[in-house]
């Protein structure tokens, strides 16, 4: 780690998937670590679990209510107030749907919560980061943000738009020395599924089999080597797939 000798990291969506093997990664790492979510009963058993190698706060707060996101952020302790790191993870897809038979909450769900959200939290912290002169922020994408694919309408949209904030973010905070870079990943086998069909389990599960998906520790492990390169080095934009995957809809299920 180049950026202080114990580095803070902020994680979004450390409750599951990406988010959470970043976060047992990075604790591994002794990276202090500001663990959120909505779900407090796994935050309360993983800081129980990353405590034994790491300093770890809590912050649960949904990302789409404007005012939790800056109240959280604002009585985060002086210990853990300078973040070193931010990893803006937290998202998902509702849904997937044809655009004339979308649903419009689903809509707006993504919006707010994978554009949306992800801007207030970095509103939030950006401060601190432009003072101290120093700072990295991963954004987490998606292939979703660099293809459209059938039914992918508005969830690609949504990852559209963060591949857009990613470049924007760089672009305006080069003056202040601070790195920005994206990880779009292809299919990973997380909670996500679960989530966009809505407790259709057989469907989530349908969604990974037959292939070897990427594993969300896959994703950490990438996360963590942007983080450990040298401060002269960002890795702006990658895209990562499993094997078995050759764009958003070609995936080969023999292999
Ligand atoms: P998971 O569903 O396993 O994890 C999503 C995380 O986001 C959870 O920790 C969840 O926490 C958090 N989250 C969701 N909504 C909110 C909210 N409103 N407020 C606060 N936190 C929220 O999915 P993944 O790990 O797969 O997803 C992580 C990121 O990776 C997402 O941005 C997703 O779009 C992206 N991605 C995923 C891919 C995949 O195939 N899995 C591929 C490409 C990108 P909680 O429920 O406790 O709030
Ligand atoms: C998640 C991957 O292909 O389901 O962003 O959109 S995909």
């Amino acid at each position: 780690i180049t950026i202080n000798d114990k580095p803070t990291a902020f994680i979004t969506g450390a409750t599951s998937g990406i988010g959470l093997a970043t976060a047992k990664l990075f604790a591994s790492n002794r990276i202090n670590l500001v663990i959120c979510g909505r779900r407090k009963k796994r935050l309360n058993e993983l800081k129980k679990e990353l405590s034994r190698h790491t300093k770890v706060f809590i912050l649960e707060f949904d990302v789409q209510d404007k005012k939790a996101v800056f109240e959280a952020i604002a009585s985060l302790p002086d210990e853990f107030s300078n973040i070193d790191i931010l990893i803006n993870n937290a998202g998902n897809a509702h849904g997937l749907d044809s655009i004339e038979e979308g649903n419009i909450d689903d809509w707006e769900a993504m919006l707010d919560i994978n554009v949306k959200g992800l801007l207030y939290v970095s509103k939030a912290i950006m401060p601190k980061m432009i003072k101290n002169k120093a700072g990295h922020i991963i954004n987490i994408g998606s292939i979703a943000g660099k293809e459209v694919y059938p039914m992918g309408n508005v969830y690609c949209a949504s990852k559209y738009a963060v591949d857009a904030i990613n470049q924007g973010m760089r672009i305006d905070l080069n003056k202040h020395g601070i790195r920005v870079g994206a990880i779009n990943p292809g299919l990973v086998e997380t909670e996500f599924s679960k989530v966009r069909f809505k407790g259709d389990d057989g469907r989530a599960e349908a969604t990974y089999k037959g292939y070897k998906p990427l594993q969300p520790e896959d994703i950490a492990d990438v996360i963590h080597f942007m983080v450990t390169r040298p401060s002269h080095v960002n890795i702006a934009d990658l895209l990562i797939l499993p094997t078995a995957q050759a764009s958003a809809t070609i995936v080969n299920k023999e292999l």
